[in-house]
């Protein structure tokens, strides 16, 4: 039997985990910039440890010059939504990009399907090609898109079943039953207050872009074109910033705009 380069075999794999963070975080700023709310909201990535991977193959009698071929999740990428209507969508998402950058292999939906131990998440296992320098390979990759309800119901019960060797006694695994039913629950409860949710989010947003521009063109207003009266502007400011409303604090956004506009001097 070969003795397997892990360092050399891996890389690959760390870089394509690196590679569709940097794209998965890409489309959530795409969401930003349309003004819109993007459906993930978190995303993280891992290589399985060697460890993990020998495990795996044992569990499954995968052999050890096959495991490559046949372990999909080595390459892992999680996404964390708020909603669970937010999970459809992320999988829309991905699975418009089949035949393009990626390939979508399998889908498994343990949403609709919740196991056994109460887990939920929906799992996609893509094919990603990497570029390497010794050409391209293609890299199996699991995505695993949750709710952070679901999120952190699975990563207690992972860390549990580690210090169990995966024997849960019976009376956890009830309790983690019941655990995994109030976080089902929870995440029912948070969609009926969703539109809510999205509304305070989007005025948080708005009032900092509103506060940035404001800021930015006081400072134009001063420094550049040295108009006077701008520090009684800025008290305006910070007065309708405590005390005022947010249409009141667009109206004066806008006033100032026009003003900076006449100075030649706006912030874009
Ligand atoms: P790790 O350490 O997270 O990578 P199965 O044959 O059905 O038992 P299989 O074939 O690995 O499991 O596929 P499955 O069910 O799609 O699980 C893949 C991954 O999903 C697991 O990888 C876990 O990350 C997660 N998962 C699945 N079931 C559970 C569960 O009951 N609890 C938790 N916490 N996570 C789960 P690994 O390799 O098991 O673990």
């Amino acid at each position: 039997m070969e003795l397997i380069n892990w360092e050399e075999e891996l890389l690959p794999y760390r870089q394509a985990v690196d590679e569709l963070i940097v794209k998965i975080e890409n489309i959530k700023r795409e969401y930003t910039a349309l003004k819109l709310m993007p459906p993930m909201e978190e995303v993280h990535g891992r290589v399985k440890t060697i460890s993990s991977i020998l495990d795996k193959a044992g569990r499954r009698n995968i052999p050890t010059d096959r495991i490559f071929e046949e372990l999909e999740d080595i390459a892992g990428i999680r996404i964390i939504c708020r909603f669970v209507e937010d999970i459809e969508r992320v999988v829309n998402i991905i699975r418009q990009r089949n035949s393009l950058d990626l390939e979508v292999l399998q889908e498994e939906d343990y949403i609709t399907n919740t196991k056994e131990s109460g887990y939920r998440s929906y799992h996609m296992t893509i094919k990603y090609k990497m570029i390497t320098l010794n050409g391209p390979k293609d890299i199996l990759c699991e995505i695993q898109i949750r709710t952070m309800a679901m999120n952190f119901w699975a990563s207690i019960e992972h860390s549990l079943r580690y210090k169990y060797s995966g024997n849960l006694p019976d009376e956890l695994k009830q309790r983690l039953r019941s655990c995994a039913d109030a976080a089902f629950q929870l995440d029912k409860e948070m969609a009926t207050i969703r539109d809510d949710i999205v509304e305070a989010k989007m005025i948080s947003e708005t009032k900092n872009n509103l506060v940035d521009g404001i800021v930015k063109n006081l400072h134009n207003l001063h420094y550049a074109a040295k108009m006077e009266k701008v520090s009684s502007f800025n008290k305006k400011f910070i007065e309708i910033y405590q005390n005022g409303s947010i249409e009141e604090l667009r109206e004066f956004s806008g006033r100032l705009q026009t003003m900076a506009k006449l100075y030649k001097v706006e912030y874009v």
